[in-house]
């Protein structure tokens, strides 16, 4: 028969192993890819495609040297703090081409500059598929910060219906059942999610705290058992 000492003692190695199996489910780099509109509604794919990066992290992140695969970015010098937004559009303000459309034409004033947005956008180079595309953040040592697919939202609102792929908790992976379609026409480039459900993972000293709790009552229950024999 297991000692009173001993079942404590196994409870506690539960606890242990919980709070690591937990925490290593916790995002730990931050930077995560928040929102992508592909295939825009209102404008040309040309000028209103974007995707969104965010930092849900409680540190600040110096992006410098990040890169893309599946588009090309220019990230020198942007470090994004926690809670901080960046756009990466196709065509940030109305360029060379023929039309007059643009991200800033779209989401801002109009007028020929970013000045009206309270977060950075940048232009990216390429394109974003319609027939979808895998994306892949890399850290400046080559390292995947994050990656997602949107191959799983062609024929849905977000498919040339007006509205976005959006990220619904943004300390969760970035996994099919994590995304869907945006409540919001546009998307919400450089804002919290429509659809957003931001619930962080129970931290570490969360379930030790728990843990330590349990262990000094099922140690007080076993002493208070010890007379009965
Ligand atoms: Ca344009
Ligand atoms: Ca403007
Ligand atoms: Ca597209
Ligand atoms: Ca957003």
């Amino acid at each position: 028969m297991r000692s009173r000492l001993g079942k404590i003692f196994l409870v506690g190695i539960m606890v242990i192993t919980a709070s690591v199996f937990f925490q290593g489910m916790v995002s730990a780099a931050g930077i995560i890819i928040n929102e992508i509109g592909f295939n825009p509604d209102v404008v040309d794919d040309t000028d209103g495609e974007f995707i969104e990066l965010y930092n849900a992290g409680i540190d600040a992140v110096n992006i410098d040297g990040y890169s893309f695969e599946g588009v090309s970015v220019d990230l020198s010098g942007i470090t994004l703090l926690p809670g901080e937004f960046l756009v990466l559009a196709r065509e940030a303000v109305d360029g060379s081409d023929a039309d007059t459309d643009s991200f800033e034409t779209v989401y801002g004033d109009g007028d020929g500059d970013l000045d009206e947005f309270g977060f950075i956008v940048l232009d990216f180079a390429g394109s974003l598929l319609n027939s979808g595309e895998l994306l892949v953040l890399k850290d400046n040592g080559g390292s995947v910060v994050d990656s997602y697919d949107y191959t799983a939202f062609l024929g849905t609102g977000a498919d040339g219906g007006g509205f976005t792929v959006e990220r619904i908790n943004p300390y969760r992976p970035s996994v099919n059942s994590n995304f869907g379609v945006s409540v919001l026409s546009g998307g919400t480039p450089g804002h919290m999610n429509s659809i957003a459900v931001p619930v962080p993972e129970p931290s570490t000293a969360l379930l030790l705290a728990g843990g330590l709790v349990t262990l000094v009552v099922l140690g007080k229950r076993l002493n208070g058992c010890a007379g009965t024999g």
